[in-house]
């Protein structure tokens, strides 16, 4: 299968899931869950026409481990970063000492002024290594990876989930957690 076509399929996949259900013609349930029939019904509805087998390949395929199966296999969801109002379970988690935050440069002044706050999404996304960070903040222009004090902010009481695709989230990251000294410019 061409890979275009799948990466096409996920960006559709990862719109309906996380952001627009509608665009499928689907609702999904409070805790993000769509039912595949009617998934695969909605694409196809939608002119992004996929099987079984296609979205089993996507979704045991895709980079970042985006969406999962329930286990009876009759529902799917994204992992992470919905907008939509959805309640995930997540489990909270001590986070490692520093958790890395990939951004845009031209977004380093407002961060400076507010901290790095949710934007669009329901939580901050921060990476482990420092490789996703990297590749999060290029998405935006010229990236710049801002390193977190986790520890400090797990000490404060701030909470930390890891998402089934090992994606650590939180609410916010106040100016203060930025471990300033260690923002890395070039890869
Ligand atoms: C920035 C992708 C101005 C923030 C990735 C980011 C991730 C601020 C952008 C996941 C700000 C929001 C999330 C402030 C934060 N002022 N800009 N106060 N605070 N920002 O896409 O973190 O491919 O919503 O730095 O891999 O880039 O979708 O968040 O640059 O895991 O699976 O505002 O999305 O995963 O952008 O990415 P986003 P993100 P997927």
């Amino acid at each position: 299968m061409a890979r275009s076509r799948d990466e096409s399929l996920g960006r559709f996949l990862s719109l309906v899931l996380r952001h627009k259900p509608e665009a499928a013609f689907l609702r999904l349930d409070d805790h993000g869950w769509a039912r595949v029939d009617q998934l695969l019904a909605g694409c196809a509805r939608a002119g992004h026409p996929l099987s079984r087998e296609d979205l089993e390949r996507i979704v045991r395929e895709n980079d970042k481990q985006r969406y999962r199966f329930d286990e009876t296999g009759e529902l799917i969801r994204a992992n992470q970063g919905h907008s939509v109002a959805v309640e995930l379970e997540l489990r909270e988690a001590v986070p490692p000492e520093r958790l890395y935050h990939g951004t845009a440069s031209r977004f380093l002044e407002s961060i400076r002024r507010q901290g790095i706050t949710r934007q669009g999404r329901r939580q901050v996304h921060l990476s482990a290594d420092l490789d996703t960070a990297w590749k999060v903040g290029a998405r935006h222009g010229t990236p710049v990876v801002l390193p977190v004090d986790a520890a400090a902010m797990a000490r404060e009481g701030r909470l930390f989930w890891l998402s089934d695709n090992g994606v650590w989230l939180c609410e916010e990251v106040p100016w203060r957690f930025v471990l300033c000294g260690e923002i890395l410019y070039h890869r």
